[in-house]
């Protein structure tokens, strides 16, 4: 039935997108404005969308009336953002920290028993994700950059959360990424499970000039999104089991360094990743698809200067849904699913660091028909974003006193 709801949902505001239909209160898509949110010139000169609507779609207007509410603040660095099923979050702070807040702002000591993190530049403790089978053992998820022998990369590691929510115990790392390298950026990482238990893990290519033809080696992790089960083991039917050379974790190739995944209702998998200057990417993350970096990209080098030649695209590999020149420094994504702002569903919701706003995607199907930026007013570089059970959108913001939002309909 929620299907159904949200099929009707998104063809009203696609169609509505499409024949520019003024419709009043009762249709979402009267607030399509047109003129898209982003004003300022490209970084890529010279470079064009492969088609329309792939970056500067329509500005959309959120018709219902919208509040935040600050409910915790005075957290470090905070990463990432996930629900318990009682209501409280979890939330990660970079240094190293995992806190439970509840949803009017009690904010908990640290759980102990978490492994030690290496939190130079962009590494520490990353994302947090509930396991799906919690109900039964308590289980949850958090990716790290983990120092090794040699230097550090990113793991991922789980265990059992205690019934007083004070430590987590039994801690297993159920992955490693390969290789270990000495460096401090480009780690991803983030973590979403599909309906049949699949962990999916996003990964970086570690941003250094030696590191980044790794995005495109299917020896290394670098680079990738992976696919593992819930223990760590690799499905059967991962695009590269058997493939000789090729590491069988990884799910999609051609990624340079992406913080945000979410699964659609209809189990499809998208990411965002941190771009160029100029080509930051919503991209539909298939099995066994090349995503292109650093070979294919949009915008240019953050130095100045251009990528390969500036080519954008090439057979062989997947073109962006959606990209952003200038960058938004794209963190956590979700799709809205909730009651509250029924004009949001299936709209994807991006977290905005650099340019310090919740981006909102309206989808039409797998293209993008309109974007809005939230949560403007803050002021603050949002790095996580997660739907709370009455369908209150909530954030985490990355700042030394980072705080945790809530965004509602008033
Ligand atoms: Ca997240
Ligand atoms: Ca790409």
């Amino acid at each position: 039935m929620r299907f159904l709801v949200l099929a009707v949902s998104v063809s009203a505001v696609a169609l509505a997108a499409a024949c520019g239909s003024a419709g009043q209160e009762q249709n979402p898509a009267a607030a399509i404005t047109g003129d898209p949110v982003e004003s300022r010139p490209p970084n890529g000169t010279g470079q064009d969308a492969a088609f329309p609507g792939q970056t500067r779609a329509p500005g959309v207007r959120t018709e219902a009336a919208l509040t935040h509410t600050v409910v915790a603040s005075g957290l470090v660095e905070p990463w990432g953002l996930a629900l318990l099923p009682d209501g409280r979050w979890l939330v990660t702070e970079r240094p190293g920290r995992l806190r439970i807040i509840t949803a009017d702002g009690v904010t908990g000591e640290p759980v102990a028993g978490l492994p030690a993190v290496d939190a130079r530049g962009q590494g520490g403790l990353l994302d947090v994700a509930v396991g799906p089978t919690f109900a039964q053992d308590r289980l949850i998820y958090w990716s790290y950059s983990e120092p090794r022998e040699g230097g550090n990369a990113t793991s991922v590691a789980r265990g059992r959360l205690s019934g007083d929510g004070a430590r987590v115990e039994t801690v297993q790392v159920i992955f490693r990424a390969l290789p270990t390298y000495d460096g401090t950026l480009h780690f991803g990482s983030s973590l979403a499970f599909d309906d049949a238990g699949h962990q999916f893990i996003t990964l970086g290519e570690r941003s250094d000039q030696p590191m980044r033809p790794q995005a495109q080696d299917l020896g290394s992790h670098m680079g990738k999104t992976i696919r593992i089960n819930a223990d760590g083991s690799v499905p059967r039917d991962n695009p590269f089991v058997g493939r000789e050379g090729a590491l069988p974790e990884i799910w999609s190739l051609g990624h340079r360094n992406v913080q945000g995944i979410a699964v659609a209702p209809n189990g499809d998998v998208w990411t965002v990743e941190h771009g160029t200057r100029g080509g930051d990417e919503v991209n539909l993350d298939r099995a066994g698809l090349n995503y292109g970096w650093p070979e294919v990209a949009y915008g240019v080098e953050y130095r100045g200067g251009p990528i390969n030649q500036g080519i954008t695209a090439r057979e062989g590999t997947e073109q962006p849904v959606y990209y952003w020149d200038p960058v938004i420094a794209p963190g956590g994504m979700t799709f809205y699913d909730g009651a509250m702002v029924p004009e949001w569903r299936g709209n994807l919701l991006v977290a905005g660091l650099k340019e310090k706003h919740l981006a909102r995607l309206v989808l039409d199907g797998n293209r993008v028909v309109g974007e809005e930026r939230l949560l403007t007013d803050l002021g603050e570089r949002v790095r996580d974003v997660a739907v709370g059970p009455d369908g209150a959108v909530w954030v985490v913001t990355d700042e030394q006193n980072g705080k945790l939002v809530r965004l509602a309909a008033q």
